[in-house]
This record gives structure tokens, C-alpha cells and sequence, in this order.
């Protein structure tokens, strides 16, 4: 198996050494807001994050607030990508018992199947976890979510065990290939893009920039018309799970 293939490393971000979580950092306080297919607005990219990682952000802000003010715990809000010195979100999540991996790589909850977006806190002080809970509602599943890829990123088994020395795999089995979904995003992003008028060089910083998700404050060409920037990022392996879908008329 050609491994490289399959990963690809970031190329110019900060190194290793140079992001540094606190050294009394022990534990990781994970919040989820629940984003359903009724709200896709919540999961859209207008240029400066999305309004879903805006409200996560907040409340992140207000319990570091809350913790600081109640209690002698120092907290660390953490970035949103892993090369800023952000956590594994999924990871986080289930080890604090809000879910499971799912097949299609992505945490699913009891109450909103996958359709929920995380964010962390780290506290200086041991907090119990919650987790990891007794759920695995894939196992008899049919896998809508992996027939629903519109790229294929779950037809090939691309990583193993041995090659990356760690029993714990995208997708559970390495059956998930994050390049070739990776490729999908980047079209979503190039097809926003193109909507705007521009010249190619312009549109070339702003596909560049548009990867930095929450910090990136670019200018959005001035055009005849009013100027809107809106990736709508591709979702069918969440959208097309069954769990924690609700019925009209259930309550919210
Ligand atoms: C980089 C990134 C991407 C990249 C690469 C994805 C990847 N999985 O590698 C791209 C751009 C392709 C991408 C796509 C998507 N992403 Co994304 N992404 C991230 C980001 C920033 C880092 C994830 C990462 O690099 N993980 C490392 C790789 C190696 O891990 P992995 O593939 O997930 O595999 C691990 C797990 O499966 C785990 N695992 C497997 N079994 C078990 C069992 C246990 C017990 C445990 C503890 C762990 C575990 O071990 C594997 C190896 O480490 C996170 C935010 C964050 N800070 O965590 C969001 C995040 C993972 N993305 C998210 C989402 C929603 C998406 C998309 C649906 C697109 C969208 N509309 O937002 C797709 C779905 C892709 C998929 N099915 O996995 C959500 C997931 C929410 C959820 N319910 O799980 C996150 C957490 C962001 C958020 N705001 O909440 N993403």
C-alpha cells in the first residue's frame, strides 16, 4: 500500500515544537452543537468560518468564562485546526463519552447521529469523563453513509494497522481514504469561488486562504453585483445516516 498517497502533510505550518498546549493542561472539556439537515446554513463557509463554529466558539468562550469565575481551574481554548495546536475533536468526543466512531469516520451521537460539530476547552484540573459510551449503531447497518460518498472515499480499505502502527483507523477499518474526500471539499470550495467575480489571481489567493477555515480575513472583490462568498462543504456520508434523524412534529 502506498501510504503517502493517502496522507499528505501540511507544508508550510508551524512545526511541532513550536505549539505548545499549557504543561498543566490534563483534561479536555468537549461541547457539541447539534447542526441538522433543517439548518445547513449552520455548516456554510461565508469567508470567515461558519456560523455553527461562530456559535461554538461562544459558548466555548462563555464556559472558559464560567469555569474561570466559579472555580480555581485555569482553562486553554484551543484553536480549530490540529497544525494551529488544535485537539482531535472526534477523538476528544468519544473519549468523553458523547459518542462513537462511526463508518463513515465520523462521531455519531445518540441524540443527533453525526449531524453535530465540536469544539474544546483544556482545564487544568482532572475531570472525570463521561465515556466512551456502550453504542454502535453500525454494526447491523446497511452503510447509507459510505454508498452516499460522492468520491468513493470508503471503496478501498487505505490504511492498515501495521503501516501506521496504531489499531485505532479512519473509518474504523482504514476504510475511509481522506485525500480522495479531501479532493471533493476542495471542489466545493473551488465552485463558491468561481461564483464571484474576480480576476485569477484574486481567486487564486482566495482558494488559498479559504483553507485557513476560521482566520481567514481576506477582501472580497468588489463586483456590479453584491459580492457572496458560501461553501457549502459536501456532507452525504452525515447526512445520509439514519441515526438521531428526527420526525416532524418530534420535538427539537
Ligand atoms: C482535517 C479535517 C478534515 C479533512 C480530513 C479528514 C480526516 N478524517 O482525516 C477533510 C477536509 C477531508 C475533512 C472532511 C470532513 N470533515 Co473534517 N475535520 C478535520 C479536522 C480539522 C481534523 C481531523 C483530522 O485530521 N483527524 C486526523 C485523522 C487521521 O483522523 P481520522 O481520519 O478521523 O481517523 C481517526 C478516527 O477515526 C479515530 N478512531 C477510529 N476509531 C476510533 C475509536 C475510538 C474509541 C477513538 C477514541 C478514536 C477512533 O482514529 C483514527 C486515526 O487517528 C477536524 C477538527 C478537529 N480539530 O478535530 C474536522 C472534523 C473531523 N470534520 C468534521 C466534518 C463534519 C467533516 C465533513 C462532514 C465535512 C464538513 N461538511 O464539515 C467531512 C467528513 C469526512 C469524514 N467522513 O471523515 C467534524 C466531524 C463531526 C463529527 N460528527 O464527527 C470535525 C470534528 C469538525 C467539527 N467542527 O466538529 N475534515
Amino acid at each position: 500500500m502506498n501510504l503517502q498517497s493517502h496522507w499528505e502533510d501540511v507544508k508550510d505550518g508551524p512545526s511541532p515544537a513550536e505549539i505548545a498546549w499549557p504543561a498543566d493542561a490534563v483534561s479536555a472539556v468537549v461541547i457539541g452543537v447539534a447542526h441538522s439537515a433543517d439548518e445547513p446554513e449552520l455548516d456554510w463557509w461565508d469567508g470567515k468560518g461558519t456560523p455553527g463554529n461562530r456559535i461554538l466558539m461562544q459558548i466555548n468562550r462563555e464556559l472558559s468564562e464560567w469555569i474561570e469565575n466559579t472555580f480555581p481551574v485555569k482553562t486553554c481554548k484551543l484553536p480549530y485546526l490540529i497544525e494551529k495546536g488544535g485537539i482531535f475533536l472526534k477523538d476528544a468526543a468519544v473519549m468523553a463519552g458523547l459518542g462513537c466512531i462511526g463508518k463513515n469516520n465520523l462521531v455519531i451521537t445518540p441524540g443527533y447521529g453525526p449531524r453535530i460539530r465540536f469544539r474544546a476547552l483544556l482545564l487544568d484540573r482532572e475531570a472525570e469523563a463521561t465515556g466512551p459510551l456502550e453504542f454502535n449503531p453500525c454494526e447491523d447497518c446497511k452503510q447509507p453513509c459510505r454508498k452516499a460518498c460522492p468520491v468513493k472515499s470508503f471503496q478501498n480499505t487505505v490504511y492498515s494497522a501495521e503501516a501506521l502502527s496504531q489499531t485505532l483507523l479512519p473509518g474504523i477499518n482504514g476504510t475511509y481514504d481522506r485525500v480522495t474526500c479531501n479532493k471533493k471539499l476542495e471542489n466545493d470550495i473551488e465552485k463558491a469561488v468561481m461564483r464571484i467575480p474576480a480576476t485569477e489571481e484574486a481567486l487564486r489567493d482566495m482558494q488559498l486562504t479559504i483553507n485557513e477555515f476560521e482566520e481567514a480575513l481576506f477582501e472580497i472583490p468588489k463586483g456590479t453585483q453584491e459580492p457572496s462568498l458560501c461553501v457549502k462543504y459536501c456532507r452525504n456520508c452525515e447526512l445520509s445516516c439514519p441515526v438521531g434523524k428526527r420526525h416532524r412534529g418530534d420535538p427539537r
